[in-house]
């Protein structure tokens, strides 16, 4: 079985719009500085963690990062200084090639998170309840890039170094028409531990209520799958559905977000829908001493409701018929672009 990222297509600009003027580090006041922050797993291709806009919310490993009384630098000792099993994990863990180089050589991973940022922010931004507890986002890299059979054990990896660290949700925008005994029993512990994973529901236009498309399809409750919008608000051709095994859709196509290298552009698909119902969910827990709800069916459907709108267009083939919207202004540009790769 081969997980891989679920791309449509990317652009590239060749000239940098300016996405996300509103993000800045965050104000956090004194007295809020104890205040724990949402980690969000990027379970991806890597993630630009030097990009403008990803810099400042950069999960980091306080026992892994920074020097030590002597001076030396954590992140390079080759010490596994927080005995959790992985050395100088500063940031997060490269699980396709088992150490700790996070950088995005595809893309994806850095587009992704982008979304989750600027959805979040513009979000906390409107509503002064809401940004008391910042988001950090560790990037989790599984995919080795190479269509071999490896991408679903380094998902299981993955999803375990997530839990271990505390990851409230994860975000995963990949997955395959195959079970894993092995990610049904991770996906299982993280529903113990009340960890919400926001799944893709996979880029080939079908029911995947009839043919399962994983792990979006395994259909437990902490797992929120979803479909991609048009701007019409109806699924795109290329999006799967299902009204059991696809809970919500949001925008996926033509989204505009962060790659590597300090660039910008679009990509399209399910995956990028992910991201913004993963950066909303977030918001969710991001008052001063909350969490997550505790999975269930219900409570998915109460904070799905709260976060999106109805959507009488899903009707049938989503479980929900909630839209969750891009939060921020869509951008517009004319900006000369390239295609520089076509796939799926
Ligand atoms: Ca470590
Ligand atoms: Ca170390």
């Amino acid at each position: 079985m081969i997980y891989r990222p679920l791309c449509i297509s990317i652009f590239i600009f060749l000239t940098l719009p300016s996405l996300c003027q509103s993000v800045g580090p965050p104000s956090i006041k004194k007295s809020q500085r104890s205040v724990q922050p949402i980690i969000v797993a990027v379970i991806d291709t890597g993630m630009d963690l030097e990009h403008r806009d990803l810099k400042n919310w950069i999960f980091k490993n306080s026992k892994e990062c920074g020097l030590n009384e002597k001076g030396e630098d954590l992140s390079q000792n080759g010490i596994d200084d927080d005995q959790n099993g992985y050395i100088d994990d500063c940031h997060g863990w490269n699980f396709a090639d088992n150490n700790n180089d996070l950088q995005d050589v595809n893309g994806h991973g850095t587009h992704i998170a982008g979304i989750i940022i600027r959805q979040f922010l513009s979000i906390v931004s409107q509503k002064k309840n809401l940004g008391q507890r910042p988001i950090r986002l560790l990037p989790i890299r599984y995919f080795s890039g190479k269509e071999e059979n490896t991408n679903v054990e380094t998902t299981v990896l993955a999803l375990k170094y997530a839990i271990q660290m505390g990851a409230e949700v994860i975000n995963y925008s990949s997955g395959g028409y195959s079970q894993s005994a092995r990610e049904r029993s991770i996906l299982q512990s993280a529903h113990s531990k009340g960890v919400w994973i926001v799944a893709a529901a996979g880029n080939h236009g079908m029911n995947i209520d009839l043919q399962g498309f994983y792990p979006a399809a395994y259909g437990y409750t902490n797992i929120i799958s979803v479909g991609a919008l048009d701007a019409n608000h109806q699924l795109i051709p290329e999006s799967n559905y299902g009204k059991h095994r696809v809970d919500v859709a949001a925008p996926g196509l033509e989204i505009v977000s962060t790659l590597p290298n300090d660039q910008y552009g679009t990509m399209s698909g399910t995956s990028q829908a992910t991201a913004f119902v993963t950066g909303s969910i977030a918001t969710h827990a991001s008052r001063k001493s909350l969490s997550l709800p505790k999975p269930s069916l219900q409570s998915a459907r109460q904070m799905l409701a709260i976060l999106g709108q109805r959507n009488y267009q899903l009707f049938g083939k989503t479980a929900f018929s909630i839209e969750i919207k891009d939060n921020a202004a869509r951008m517009t540009t004319s900006q000369d672009h390239y295609s520089i790769k076509e796939n799926n």
